[in-house]
């Protein structure tokens, strides 16, 4: 394969049309110059970049404060210019908005705060004009305790879709049925009735887990995702697809498994069963892209999800890396060769032929630049351009949240009141309010780990309401989108989003980073992350300094490298040649090699 084996550019490539989308006419990207068949090979959700829109924070267009599909649309030549090839956007489905958006009410219909169906048409045509495509949230492993299913099915034993959730009768002296914990706090059972039986919920009370064993719920997800894949969307992002199938005799967990519910949840009898029928009877008729919520799942599972043999899904985010700092809903300090560990071992797992998606943050995270990085203004820039060299230069499909390609940061939370998301405060209330854990210590920890921290608005401009609203935005704007905004950096060529533009060029000019195999070439290295990416002659090494000192370093193996690809200015370049590279605080630097 030759090193500059194609541009492998989705936009340019194809102008999609629904039909043809639908009848999975467009399995590949197509590739400059024809006839080289290897690039023919990688598909589009491999080569493609992936940019997570979480719609209620993105852009506002009708002035009420929350973010809505028109604005979207509005903002697709951004997306475009930044070379994004596919949008996952974060649900946009009626709901009452307990878990904003991951708690459905009806699955056919666009949340009214984010616009009509009509709105949702026009975005996603404007999307396929510039050669973007589509993948939605199916969260089908509970629904809204509004839907139709459990408002009928809360009536009683007898209710038509009784059998749609999973009841089970309390112990003699009343109590939940096991000691199964919420994700969210308490027990994972309630009851709808007084002294009835009680349903279960792995996430809010309000989020009744739906009864995949019952087949008639299955072939109810499976007409949603032919309603949405029958309009031109490309594929999905599962939420918590390992969790879907539930052993049903409920056994109580040991106190090692309540430690991490996710493991026990995540291994039920029948998902895999489930997975490959709904391949079988929906993915496989269209041409589609899956990547799975693997909350519980070992890096050396990853295979039962995605080998494609097993035709279940094409990736699946692993979260080790990026819970590397955290001690169950704790904080905890992290060190560089603890997260290499964690990358290390997912791609040993992985191998040559396993592929995985690549991420800094997404909506249940902090930011990218306040989690890895150092977001103090002397640094934030280089190291959150450091961050994005790790991400996009890794072997996956990458997925950049929003604003991070901005370099946005962590909201300085001061008080509880400013929380909206869920978990934080059923978290504070259990923790807090249990007299556990002291006010200050928890408000220090969900300032280094809340969820809200990604919700913050997009960061337009300087101008009041970030660009974002002319209204009161729903949650507070981080009052540094004075500094940092898309407006300050779009034509700078020494900014984030500019440096996020070419990497990913570089991505689609140079195959190698794409499908190339990675290789940690100096795992206990305390500040510097350097790892190839490999694929016979072509051969890139990305180097990191992941701290604000120099360091003067020897390239194990042998390497000298050659000219640089790219270089995220921390400091001068190596000559060609060079054996030892000088890497400046939070330089960054891909060279061939
Ligand atoms: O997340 C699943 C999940 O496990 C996280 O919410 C996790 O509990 C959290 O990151 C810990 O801080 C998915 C969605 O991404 C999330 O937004 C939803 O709240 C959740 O499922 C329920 O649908």
């Amino acid at each position: 394969m030759s090193f500059f084996r194609a541009s492998l550019t989705l936009a340019s490539a194809l102008a999609l049309s629904a039909p043809a989308l639908a009848r999975g006419e467009a399995t590949s990207v197509a590739a400059e110059p024809a006839g080289d068949a290897a690039a023919a090979e990688v598909p589009w959700w491999k080569t493609g970049v992936v940019y997570q829109i979480y719609p209620r924070s993105f852009a506002d267009s009708d002035g009420n404060g929350v973010g809505d599909l028109n604005g979207i649309t509005q903002h697709l030549d951004y997306l475009k210019d930044l070379g994004v090839d596919v949008v996952w956007l974060s649900p946009h489905f009626d709901s009452p908005n307990v878990d904003n958006g991951y708690d459905i009410r009806d699955y056919r219909k666009v949340m009214s705060e984010f616009g009509t169906m009509a709105d949702f048409d026009r975005m996603l045509a404007e999307m396929r004009k510039r050669g973007i495509r589509l993948i939605i949230d199916l969260v089908v492993n509970h629904s809204s305790d509004q839907h139709a299913w459990f408002e009928n099915a809360k009536t009683g034993p007898d209710a038509k879709y009784r059998d749609y959730y999973i009841w089970r009768p309390g112990k003699a002296d009343g109590s939940p049925p096991n000691n199964y914990p919420s994700f969210f706090g308490g027990s994972a059972w309630s009851r709808a009735t007084p002294g009835g039986d009680y349903y279960l919920h792995y996430f809010a009370r309000q989020q009744p887990d739906l009864n995949w064993d019952n087949p008639q719920v299955r072939e109810g997800v499976y007409d949603i995702m032919r309603f949405w894949l029958d309009k031109g969307v490309s594929g999905f992002r599962m939420d918590v697809i390992p969790l879907i199938s539930k052993d049903q005799t409920f056994p109580d967990l040991s106190a090692e498994q309540l430690a991490d519910p996710a493991k026990p949840y995540a291994h039920g009898p029948r998902t895999h069963e489930y997975l490959r029928e709904m391949n079988d009877k929906v993915l496989s008729k269209y041409d589609t892209m899956t990547v799975g919520e693997a909350i519980g799942i070992a890096d050396d599972e990853d295979h039962l999800f995605t080998a494609p043999e097993r035709r279940e899904l094409n990736m699946i985010f692993h979260f080790d890396a990026s819970n590397v700092d955290r001690d169950g809903w704790r904080w905890k300090p992290w060190t560089l060769p603890e997260l290499k560990a964690d990358y290390d071992r997912l791609y040993t797992a992985l191998g040559d032929k396993g592929w995985t998606a690549t991420f800094l943050a997404n909506h249940d995270k902090p930011r990218a630049v306040s989690h890895f990085g150092n977001d103090s203004p002397k640094w934030r820039e280089l190291s959150a351009k450091a961050l994005a060299t790790m991400s996009l230069m890794q072997r996956g499909t990458p997925f950049i949240y929003q604003g991070d390609e901005l370099g946005m940061t962590n909201f300085p939370f001061t008080s509880i009141d400013q929380f909206d998301d869920i978990s934080a405060r059923n978290l504070w209330r259990e923790k807090v309010g249990g007299g556990q854990v002291s006010a200050a210590d928890m408000l220090a920890t969900l300032n280094r780990t809340s969820r809200d921290h990604t919700r913050t608005p997009m960061q337009w401009t300087a101008g009041e309401g970030a660009g974002f609203t002319t209204g009161k935005p729903w949650l507070a704007i981080n009052p540094n989108h004075d500094r940092i905004n898309a407006q300050s950096q779009q034509a700078k060529p020494g900014s984030v989003l500019s440096y996020y533009r070419r990497l990913i060029a570089l991505r689609k000019q140079v195959p190698v980073l794409v499908d190339g195999a990675y290789r940690d070439i100096d795992p206990g290295h305390a500040s510097v992350y350097a790892f190839t990416r490999t694929d016979g002659d072509a051969r890139a090494v990305v180097l990191i300094n992941f701290s604000d000192q120099p360091v003067d370093y020897a390239l194990p193996d042998g390497i000298a490298v050659q000219a640089p690809l790219i270089d995220n200015g921390g400091g001068p370049t190596a000559a060609p040649g060079a054996r030892r590279v000088t890497l400046g605080p939070w330089q960054a630097t891909v060279y061939r090699y």
